[in-house]
């Protein structure tokens, strides 16, 4: 039988091995565990404290919101100050502002040529146009570029993540044509809220903190022999744009919305009143 100190524990726990194993994992676990050890410790977390925390673990697990709560608490933005610390470092031209995809991206949305109507009939909300180029660095458009666009429905929900919508619904790849440019019509969607009476509100409720973000669009756009960009944009005036549970806002990210009639051409979108345009353009970085 072995006794041991808390000290002698964590020493065995980190230097455990009979096989090579990999170092790297080996490293951050090791870093980690001693983190945690050195919390229960400071913080003297009583066993039906621990005990709570694992349940709670294993509830989050099995609830799908993991990624909820990464984006809640930093770690997807830190993630993106670091690309981008890297980017200043090694001295490489910066594009659009890149913003945290979040959890809830689905790839394999249907794919359209030049333009894509994101919503249907009855039209929901405010009907709008947003529409640009994406470019490279040094300006020059990228036909063929793929703009991945997702946003949440008129109650904050996002399809694959709610019994009520259609597969894809919300979710379109528009190919941009040969002067780089894409064009969607769809409404503005409203903010977005952690769902209640879950392991994310759980936490956030202990924490005091909401779990709300502003009104946001998702966009992933990827073109050959450029760095994907993951980006999102706000819409003006919500009251959580500065205030964002995510922390995903950026300043370069918040559109302006322009009201307007329709143009000739606009028909193949079902535009046909008063909408609002939002013009942006998207610059990709060398691959
Ligand atoms: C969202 O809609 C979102 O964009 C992020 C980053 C986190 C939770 C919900
Ligand atoms: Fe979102």
């Amino acid at each position: 039988m072995a006794e041991y100190t808390q000290q002698q524990l964590l020493d065995l726990v980190n230097s455990s091995q009979v096989n090579p194993g990999d170092e790297r994992v080996r490293q951050i676990t090791q870093r980690i565990v001693s983190d945690l050890f050195r919390a229960i410790d400071d913080l003297d977390i009583k066993p039906d404290e621990f005990w709570a925390g694992v349940d709670w673990l294993a509830r989050l697990g099995a609830s799908g919101q993991l990624g909820l709560i990464t984006a809640g608490l930093g770690f997807d933005r830190l993630i993106d100050i670091r690309e981008e610390e890297a980017d200043v470092a090694a001295g490489r031209a910066a594009g659009t502002p890149r913003a945290i995809e979040g959890p809830l991206y689905i790839a394999g949305a249907p794919l359209s040529d030049g333009q894509a109507r994101l919503d249907e009939d009855p039209a929901q909300g405010t009907v709008l146009v947003m529409e640009g180029q994406v470019r490279d660095v040094d300006g020059k458009p990228v036909a063929g570029a793929l703009v991945d666009v997702w946003h949440a429905n008129e109650l904050g929900r996002y399809s694959h993540f709610d019994p009520d919508q259609e597969d894809y619904h919300l979710r379109r790849k528009i190919r941009t044509d040969a002067q780089g440019r894409y064009r969607f019509r769809s409404f503005i969607p409203p903010g977005y809220a952690i769902p209640p009476n879950s392991p994310t509100s759980e936490l956030f409720e202990a924490l005091g903190r909401h779990g709300n973000r502003p009104a946001h669009i998702h966009f992933l756009v990827a073109a050959e022999g450029l760095r994907t960009l993951t980006t999102q944009v706000n819409i003006p005036g919500d009251t959580f744009l500065d205030d964002d549970f995510a922390f995903a806002t950026r300043d370069g990210l918040v559109v302006e919305l322009q009201p307007d009639t329709p143009p000739a051409g606009y028909e193949s979108l079902g535009v046909d009143a008063p909408f609002t345009r939002v013009c942006f353009d998207f610059v990709l970085q060398p691959a």
